[in-house]
């Protein structure tokens, strides 16, 4: 395999689309000696194939605000890969989104749903509407528009979406609600459906709780624990949230928060009802974190700064792609960080990456450690075909199994010659292996 070959001619075909680049890049890197030990993915030209998504969908999305004034957005769907399952990854709702993101995510989503070993395929989707400031009648009605965009391409066997930023359970509920309006079926079609119609129990907590489960396997390969550490937390959403309440029960000291406005240093733990009180905060819509540090004066709010310029053991990046740079990597570092692990998609920028690796430090990527969000929405797919609802107990068992095996896998194939284990090497190599075997294994299509 010719990395810049492929790199230059993905260049020229699809100018300016840096996130998709990159991802594609770290990818490359991480599994070129794997991948000239296969003769066999040359000549099926595996990489070649894989790099470009099997179908893209974009659909022109008009809806009437609360003025009456129309408004028109892009939808999008990247359905990037089927060999392994259904088309399976969230929905984003963001005004930053556009292709170059979809694809970057698309493209992580096939690896991380390999990794968890359930048959789901890659894909993403959203739209560059921003849900902020918005009231809840406008955001159903966009819903519902997106929706009539976009349902005849998916399906239980064909594409399952879920949500992803600016996409929760309410988001969910109102595509939901409008795709089986049309189609008349209730299959589940949608993951982090509401529980009273679909949903699997500990879905909203997966993708955090699954990230600590994940860290616990790190520390433990480390003879060490998570108890009495500080970590520094980013983003407020629905990722963040369940990453404060996992760390907390198992005895770390949350110390940050961040938003687009700023971040909030709490020096005494965000625990209890201060972690309800981030739901609060997203509730509003107004993508703010400064109204903690007056409801607690016992926290700092820091106007647009980054959490990672404070001293903690664990960093936690839980908000948006490469919201760590070079700098923030170098930071942190000087400050002693024990732990590095991804919660949000490639949160961490190649200098990051290089700074943390060169170091030494312990860092893992988001394609393992946030995978227990996808996992669940598995387990909620295998629930609904079942027709059945599990209880918490048994959903969370088995998370914490799959991110047991997730953890392993990257051990297996990410472990150095020095004994450092490179989880972001071990993660690429082990979702790669499995959706490369099963693309040979259904010829060239
Ligand atoms: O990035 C992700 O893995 C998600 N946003 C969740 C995808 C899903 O289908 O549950």
């Amino acid at each position: 395999m010719d990395i810049n070959s492929i790199l230059n001619s993905l260049e020229a075909k699809h100018p300016g689309e840096k996130e998709y680049l990159q991802a594609v890049k770290e990818v490359l890197i991480c599994v070129e000696d794997v991948y000239n030990q296969h003769p066999e993915f040359e000549k099926a030209k595996i990489m070649e194939r894989m790099v470009e998504p099997d179908r893209i969908v974009t659909f022109r999305v008009t809806w009437v605000d609360d003025r009456g004034e129309v408004q028109n957005n892009i939808g999008y769907r990247v359905q990037f890969n089927n060999a392994i399952g259904p088309y399976k990854g969230g929905i984003r709702f963001h005004a930053s989104v556009n292709l170059s993101i979809l694809k970057f995510l698309g493209f992580e989503q096939t690896f991380k749903n390999a990794l968890t070993t359930l048959p789901m395929g890659g894909a993403k989707g959203g739209s560059d509407f921003s849900p902020r400031g918005k009231s809840e009648a406008e955001i159903m009605r966009f819903c519902q528009a997106f929706i009539l965009g976009l349902w005849k391409n998916l399906g239980p066997d064909r594409d399952v979406p879920a949500g992803d930023i600016g996409v929760g359970g309410r988001e969910v509920g109102y595509m939901y609600g409008m795709y089986k309006k049309l189609v008349n079926e209730c299959t589940g079609t949608f993951t982090g459906k509401g529980l009273d119609f679909g949903g699997s129990l500990i879905r909203p907590e997966a993708t955090g709780f699954g990230a600590l489960y994940f860290v616990q396997s790190m520390l433990a390969e480390k003879n060490d624990t998570i108890a009495g550490k500080t970590v520094a937390i980013s983003g407020f959403g629905n990722v963040a949230w369940g990453a404060a309440l996992k760390a907390t029960e198992l005895g770390a000291k949350v110390v940050t928060i961040s938003g687009p406005d700023g971040y909030i240093y709490d020096p005494t733990g965000i625990s209890g009802d201060k972690i309800d009180y981030m739901l609060y905060l997203r509730a509003t819509g107004e993508d703010i974190v400064a109204p903690y540090a007056e409801r607690y004066p016992e926290a700092t709010f820091f106007p647009g700064r980054k959490p990672w310029e404070q001293k903690v053991d664990i960093a936690l990046p839980c908000a948006t792609q490469n919201e760590v740079n070079g700098e923030d990597a170098a930071t942190l570092v000087a400050n002693g960080v024990e732990l590095v692990a991804e919660v949000s998609n490639m949160g961490c920028t190649p200098e990051a990456i290089d700074t943390f690796i060169a170091s030494r430090t312990t860092y893992a990527p988001g394609k393992a450690v946030n995978a227990g969000g996808v996992a669940t929405s598995g387990l909620e797919m295998s629930q609904n075909a079942e027709h059945l609802q599990w209880s918490a107990e048994e959903v969370d068992r088995r998370l914490h199994e799959i991110m047991r095996n997730i953890h392993t896998q990257c051990v297996k194939h990410g472990t150095e010659p020095d004994g450092f284990i490179n989880y972001m090497k071990g993660a690429n190599i082990a979702g790669f292996m499995k959706v490369a075997n099963a693309m040979i294994g259904q010829g060239i299509i």
